[in-house]
């Protein structure tokens, strides 16, 4: 009797943690098919006028693989002297237009030559990528 009920209690305990596992199992599939893979964005970029020594803006679009676009992404542009091995005195901040567009600003190239721009967008599992060949 006594191991009776102790099994029984076990059984319970082990049912318990089943469910309470299962939904989160379960959650978890619902939310993303594409579990453990990544999406590949389609990123571009362009001055919005001719790229000048000095500050200039930049516009970014983000679109999903397919052709949508891509708002609230985190974006990041990077300038980039690879002969010089220096990079821009500026940041870019990078600002959401919330349409699948953002603008950077400033984009400083602060002297003339060959710059580079790497331009990086994530969002969730998507991510995507860039370069500008800009010389001055
Ligand atoms: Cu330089």
């Amino acid at each position: 009797m006594k191991t009776m009920n102790r099994r029984g209690w076990l059984a319970g305990l082990l049912l318990l943690g089943a469910a309470t596992l299962l939904p989160a199992c379960e959650t978890d599939d619902g939310h993303d098919h594409d579990h453990g893979t990544t999406e590949t964005f389609t990123v571009t970029a362009a001055f919005d006028e001719a790229a000048k020594v000095g500050k200039n803006t930049m516009t970014v679009t983000v679109k999903d693989s397919a052709g949508a676009a891509v708002s609230g992404a985190a974006v990041t542009v990077d300038p980039q002297m690879p002969m010089m091995g220096h990079g821009s005195i500026d940041t870019p901040v990078v600002t959401d237009n919330g349409d699948g567009t953002y603008k950077a600003d400033p984009v400083t190239l602060q002297m003339s030559g060959k710059w580079v721009i790497t331009v990086k967008a994530s969002k969730g599992s998507g991510s995507g990528e860039a370069t500008v060949d800009q010389t001055l």
